[in-house]
């Protein structure tokens, strides 16, 4: 990975990772239709071109293949403008990425979430410990620039609006401070 030269990109790239449920899905829908980029939603990336080794029956979820994965991506990455929705983000090559969004909710907001996903107790309890220590928040400041990691509240209709209101900003201003 380490003599892939950084190609420069007209548009930017943008991670919106997080725990199950704190809105990763929904935010990078709305921040898409709002800035004309193209979401991808790596969960069902990873299902429909089969970048797994099988479920994990206990947790109910796929055991990524993450080499696979990447190669799947790293096409995609190249010319920017794709806004990546994953709830972890330290698989990402760094340089990839020119915005990273930890969204973040509420104990009491996010269990209701989970269980009318119809997620059994220990993936219910596995997500909100998650939630809980940090996990992927330490994760992201481990894995990119503390610069370009922000940390973003949705509990509610209002902030997930602000929040799309900030991508959209962002976007703008890393265009015209690109653009030269
Ligand atoms: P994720 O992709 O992080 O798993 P999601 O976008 O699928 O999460 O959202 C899970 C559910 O919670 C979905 O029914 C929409 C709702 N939701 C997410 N963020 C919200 C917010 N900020 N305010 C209100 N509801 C929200």
């Amino acid at each position: 990975e380490a003599d892939i030269p950084h190609f420069p990109r007209d548009l930017p790239n943008i991670l919106i990772t997080g725990t199950p449920g704190t809105g990763k899905t929904t935010t990078s829908e709305m921040a898409a239709e709002a800035t004309g980029l193209t979401h991808i939603n790596v969960g069902d990336l990873v299902k429909a071109k089969s970048l797994h080794e099988g479920l994990d029956t206990e947790y109910d979820s796929y055991i990524l293949d993450e080499d696979k994965l990447i190669d799947e991506m790293e096409e995609m990455m190249r010319p920017g403008g794709k806004i990546v929705d994953f709830h972890t983000c330290e698989i990402f090559p760094e340089r990839w990425f020119d915005l990273v969004i930890v969204l973040r909710t509420d104990n009491g907001v996010l269990y209701p979430r989970l269980e009318s996903r119809g997620y059994n107790a220990k993936k219910i309890n596995e997500n909100m410990e998650c939630e809980i220590m940090q996990v992927v928040l330490e994760e992201a400041r481990e894995s990119y620039e503390e610069q370009i990691v922000i940390e973003l509240e949705s509990n509610s209709i209002d902030q997930m609006e602000e929040n799309v209101s900030r991508i959209k900003a962002w976007m703008e201003n890393w265009i015209a401070n690109n653009n030269n």
